[in-house]
């Protein structure tokens, strides 16, 4: 896989900083012990400027993981806000991934992390597609994990903590040593949670499934636009405990998430779904995903925060 494209600048605890330069130190509290929240955002250029989708939810999802983990983030959320936008400007970019960190910096280690700084960087860089650049189109294979999801009140589910990716990056190197693209990992009741970066949703005789927060998933917030989008298609759409053999079973499948957007998944532990390509409802909610994002639909949800 190629290397993570670099930009000039990194926004780090309120100074840009030359991509180069933003350093740590090895003992820093989140190296040793994954103390760290952080969001992936997406900036997509349209006809009419650049836009960043649905910013200011992920700076809630942002606040709210800190706030789980008993941190206090040292800016507002305006703060957040602006600085997001000012670092891809910065950067001179159109179009780009957009990930703020927030984490336990140096001062003393041991678990106890309430003593040391919380301190916050915003990275920027082009990254294409997610799941390779045929996904969108042609769907993914994928396996089931071997590896079951992190469960209820162990490390909690409904922050985007860098601690849950501990469990993300066994499912995810499984899959991809054993040839597949995703894993998909199913809860400690052993019903369908999500991918290693992505939510989950099937489609079976025109009704939409998707897994319930119950099933210790991330709140993704490509899932509550696809969920949106869908219901104003008029397609029905059921949050629902997934048993694993429904997605054998279903008509299509497909991931969604912020890198992935919306990718469809045409086989399951070798198993075709479907007709084993893309199926007509994942394709019409690329349609309305992308021309929203896209900005040639009206922007009736607010969710195109314009960049300038
Ligand atoms: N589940 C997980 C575990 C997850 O990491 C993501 C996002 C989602 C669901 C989808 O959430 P949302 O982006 O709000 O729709 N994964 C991010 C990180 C991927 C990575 O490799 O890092 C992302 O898509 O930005």
């Amino acid at each position: 896989m190629a290397g993570i494209k670099e930009a000039k600048y990194i926004w780090m605890n309120g100074e840009f900083v030359p991509w180069k330069e933003a350093k740590i130190h090895v003992l820093t509290h989140a190296l040793h012990y994954a103390s760290s929240v952080f969001e992936g955002i997406r900036c997509y250029k349209t006809k009419k400027g650049s836009f960043v989708f649905r910013l200011k939810d992920h700076i809630k999802r942002l606040f709210d993981s800190a706030k789980i983990y008993r941190m206090e983030i040292p800016y507002s959320f305006d703060e957040i806000l602006v600085a997001c936008k000012r670092t891809v400007i910065e950067n001179g970019l159109e179009e780009c991934y957009i990930r703020p960190l927030v984490f336990r910096g140096y001062h003393s280690l041991g678990v106890n992390p309430l003593d040391c700084p919380v301190e916050v960087v915003i990275a920027v860089w082009e990254w294409g597609k997610y799941l390779g650049p045929e996904a969108l189109e042609k769907g993914v294979d994928v396996m089931v994990s071997s590896w079951t999801r992190i469960a209820p009140n162990t490390v909690p589910p409904l922050a985007k903590a860098s601690g849950n990716y501990a469990n993300g990056q066994l499912i995810k190197m499984e899959a991809i040593l054993y040839g597949f693209s995703e894993g998909i990992a199913l809860d400690s009741m052993g019903f369908v949670s999500e991918g290693s970066g992505e939510n989950i949703f099937a489609v079976k005789d025109g009704v939409i499934y998707t897994p319930f927060l119950d099933a210790c998933i991330l709140p993704g917030i490509t899932r509550d636009t696809v969920i949106k989008l869908a219901r104003e298609a008029g397609y029905e759409v059921r949050e629902v405990m997934l048993p694993r053999e429904f997605l054998y079973i279903a008509d299509e499948v497909f991931f969604t998430g912020t890198a992935a957007e919306i990718t469809p998944i045409k086989s399951i532990d070798k198993m075709i779904i479907g007709k084993g390509e893309r199926g007509p409802v994942t394709k019409k909610l690329q349609e309305m995903f992308f021309s929203y994002i896209k900005g040639e639909v009206p922007d009736k949800y607010g969710w195109l925060e314009p960049l300038k």
